[in-house]
């Protein structure tokens, strides 16, 4: 049954593919499952029909028959369950490469969205400018984890999985900043993952929405 997902109607990231619908939509990409989006406002997303899909307001959602599910890593695993090519075959490759995926979503990518959010939340407090080094040195000691790992190898277990696509989704999120530049090996990693085909796909689609809604 084709899937339907939940993206915003005018991404404020101005199509830079940084929303979470954008895993999914790679995700699917990568499966090669075709998909229908529901795209919703901010208004929407807390109206009780999208309530019904995501407790939160949120998006990404995932609709296929009567399976409704929110959050985007337990949608990539849903995926990635149900389609080849996504985990790796033996039992304890697999386990180890959901443990990556977690640690995507649960250890760098809260440090991440910290250095993220301090603008908006504390740029007028006197002690930003040492918050910022302190968070951008937060990040630096998940990077400095990942660095030896994807020196050594293309991917994070194995052949590319969902492990990588959650990590480089969420890498992308300080793409341009200095921080990430100071590893070139990384940057390189998001690069080799963002080439995939996949992945353009996932990018253009998702661009095609910001664009169209800029349109009018
Ligand atoms: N844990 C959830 C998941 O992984 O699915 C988090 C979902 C989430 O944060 N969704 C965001 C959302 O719906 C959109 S992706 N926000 C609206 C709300 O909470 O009311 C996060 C996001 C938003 C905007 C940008 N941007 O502009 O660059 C980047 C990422």
């Amino acid at each position: 049954m084709r899937p339907t997902i939940t993206a915003f109607r005018n991404s404020p990231d101005g199509g830079g593919g940084h929303g979470r619908d954008m895993r999914v939509r790679w995700a699917l990409e990568e499966a090669g499952v075709a998909y229908d989006v529901r795209l919703v406002d901010f208004d929407e997303m807390k109206q009780p029909a999208h309530l019904a899909r995501h407790p939160f307001g949120q998006i990404p959602t995932y609709e296929e028959g009567d399976l409704v599910l929110f959050e985007s890593g337990a949608i990539i695993l849903h995926i990635a369950g149900h389609h080849p090519g996504l985990l790796p075959e033996g039992e304890h490759a697999r386990a180890r490469a959901i443990a990556w995926l977690f640690a995507a979503l649960n250890t760098v990518e809260p440090a991440i969205v910290e250095l993220e959010m301090a603008p908006y939340l504390d740029r007028d407090k006197p002690w930003y400018e040492e918050r910022l080094v302190v968070l951008a040195e937060r990040i630096r000691s998940k990077l400095d984890v990942l660095l030896p790992r994807l020196r050594e190898a293309e991917w994070l277990e194995g052949g590319f999985s969902a492990a990588d696509l959650m990590m480089v989704t969420v890498l992308r999120r300080i793409e341009g900043s200095p921080v990430l530049d100071e590893y070139p090996d990384l940057l390189a990693y998001v690069a080799r993952a963002t080439a995939r085909p996949a992945y353009q796909r996932a990018f253009q689609a998702q661009l095609d929405v910001f664009r169209a809604a800029q349109a009018g």
